[in-house]
């Protein structure tokens, strides 16, 4: 048995995420955590709200609500959808929570120790009237390039020109609407990333098994980006982790806190650290999927996440955990992916476009999503979103395909034997073809879930419902009952075995599906088919089953049009 660390990326806590957000990491994290655990491996499966930083501020100005009122309840929000979606999570944390302050000011003592932590001097616009420095965005005034009026200090939206606060004309606080603006100098702290370069290269060089989306985009910035330069983690902010020294003030920092992307990777730890605090764990208990010197030298932690956020993972937050100089788990595989477009455009969460996680689970139940998400996962290149395509592969794969294969053999075998599994007879040499089909399928099945080959996963496991489905069509039970009875029975037998298996097989992608296929089938019984022969022996002659309301209903064309139109737009 093996030890298994997975952490999706953190989705930031400014709003409800779109389905391709969550098709990027959470899911597919999920599909994995699944399968491990369905493979009998010890698994720890970590996510949290990413909740520092200025979009979070300013998401919150706009509601009203106090920035930690609002963060306390967006966290619930996707949460909730979370389980919506079925994502199983060990442990749903929070970036803000006193485990990952403590863990990020214990970094930061670390990383000054160890000589990686620079004090620069900088020159800031301070707001008189707010009390604060301001963040360039939170500085609004005239665009000197097109006379746009509320052009930001980082970047005039009117006509994309790239500014610097001391730009605008008539400069004023996005806060307050202050004029009372001043440049003063301020301190800020730099992780001076460029000393591990070399360290950082030549890990990423032992990484061979790396999918090339990762490596590619790791090496592109570790070589001619700027990733590796000096980078400044401290930020003019009062929502934050604090900038400490480990528990010691950080003389000059008062009032600053780290910037986002500094804490939310050191939340993984956190979030694990949560997990023992929520279930009454030690602090040994985590520390074994995190500390090398303390059990963690035998975990596989393996990361998910959309490809924009690869270089702060294979850069930024090695770099934490190395200039450390503790032994800290660095990361051992990570699957990045690519984007998933909407109907002939992209999902945009500032203009509403496409469907987000809320308005998926208000028209369809978990399992529909996520077959078509997981069956079509960016991997190789973007994919798209089409109304069309979901509907053909709801209506086929899940309803035409597995739920005809279910509903067929239960149906059939109540009214000819009643809900139990029929015994007497052989199957004969069709079915024995199955099973060769079967067995050699699954195992490219576990190839491919083993090797995080998303679609190719599914792709196997589409063709093992159709075996199954030609099989039953083939092998006509219904026809051979007329002249020999003892053999239907068998073929039926057989059948019903099929849905337990194809439960236990299907779990990772469809698990709702799965429980209720396990649930008429009467069986607790989730173990891997090992031997494809021996599983289809699981439910004995006599064994009591109940047959199952239809798994899955089909989309109409009134449905798809609807939606289409629906979600072409802006979303209030
Ligand atoms: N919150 C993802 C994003 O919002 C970012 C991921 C953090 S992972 C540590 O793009
Ligand atoms: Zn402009």
């Amino acid at each position: 048995m093996a030890r298994i660390l997975i952490t999706s990326a953190l989705p930031y806590i400014n709003g409800i995420k779109h389905l391709g957000n969550l098709v990027g990491s959470q899911l597919p994290a999920d599909l994995y955590a699944r399968y491990m655990r369905g493979r009998g491996h010890e698994v720890m499966f970590i996510c949290a709200t990413d909740e520092h930083g200025t979009p979070a501020e300013l998401a919150a100005a706009k509601t009203g609500e106090a920035v930690d009122a609002y963060c306390a309840r967006m966290h619930e929000v996707q949460a909730d959808l979370a389980r919506g979606f079925r994502l199983s999570f060990d442990h749903y944390g929070r970036s803000s929570s006193a485990r990952n302050r403590a863990l990020t000011q214990h970094f930061a003592g670390k990383l000054a120790e160890n000589g990686f932590i620079e004090e620069h001097s900088e020159k800031q616009v301070y707001s008189i009237a707010d009390g604060r420095f301001l963040p360039d965005r939170y500085i609004e005034g005239t665009c000197p390039n097109c006379g746009y009026e509320r052009a930001r200090g980082d970047q005039c939206e009117n006509c994309t020109k790239q500014l610097d606060p001391t730009d605008l004309i008539n400069p004023r606080s996005a806060i307050s609407g202050s004029t009372d603006l001043e440049v003063r100098e301020t301190k800020h702290l730099y992780l001076r990333q460029s000393l591990l370069k070399d360290e950082i290269d030549t890990w990423i060089d032992g990484q061979s098994d790396w999918p090339i989306l990762t490596t590619s985009i790791a090496k592109k910035w570790l070589h001619d980006g700027d990733g590796l330069q000096d980078r400044g983690i401290t930020r003019d902010l009062h929502w934050g982790v604090p900038v400490k020294k480990g528990d010691a003030e950080w003389p000059g920092m008062e009032g600053k806190v780290f910037y986002v992307w500094f804490d939310a990777p050191i939340e993984y730890i956190g979030a694990t650290a949560e997990w023992a605090d929520a279930t009454g764990k030690s602090d040994k208990d985590w520390e074994r999927w995190w500390r090398s010197d303390k059990g963690a030298e035998d975990v596989r932690y393996v990361q998910f996440m959309g490809k924009d956020n690869v270089p702060f993972h294979t850069l930024s937050f090695p770099a934490t955990i190395m200039g450390s100089r503790e032994p800290w788990k660095l990361v051992d595989y990570i699957k990045s992916f690519n984007y998933l477009n909407y109907d002939g455009g992209q999902f945009s969460t500032s203009q509403g476009r496409g469907v987000f996680m809320d308005q998926a689970l208000s028209i369809l139940p978990p399992d529909y999503w996520r077959w078509w998400l997981l069956s079509h996962a960016p991997e190789s290149s973007d994919s798209e979103f089409t109304w069309e395509n979901f509907q053909a592969s709801v209506n086929k794969d899940l309803a035409d395909v597995l739920g005809n294969f279910v509903s067929r053999i239960t149906k059939f075998c109540r009214s000819k034997y009643g809900e139990v599994v029929p015994e007497g007879g052989e199957t004969g040499e069709r079915a024995a073809a199955l099973v060769v089909e079967l067995e050699t399928r699954v195992r490219a099945y576990e190839t491919h879930m083993e090797a995080m080959e998303v679609r190719k996963a599914a792709a196997e496991l589409r063709a093992i419902w159709a075996a199954g489905n030609e099989y039953l069509q083939s092998a006509a039970p219904w026809t051979v009952v007329k002249t020999e009875p003892e053999r239907a029975a068998a073929m039926v037998r057989l059948s019903l075995n099929l849905v337990r298996l194809y439960a236990v097989l299907s779990e990772p992608f469809i698990p709702d599906a799965a429980a209720m296929m396990l649930e008429a089938m009467g069986t607790a019984d989730r173990s891997w088919p090992g031997d494809v022969a021996a599983a289809l022996e699981t439910l004995p002659a006599g064994h009591a089953f109940t047959t199952p309301d239809n798994l899955f209903r089909k989309i109409t064309d009134e449905e798809r049009e609807d939606w289409e139109k629906r979600f072409s737009g802006i979303r209030s």
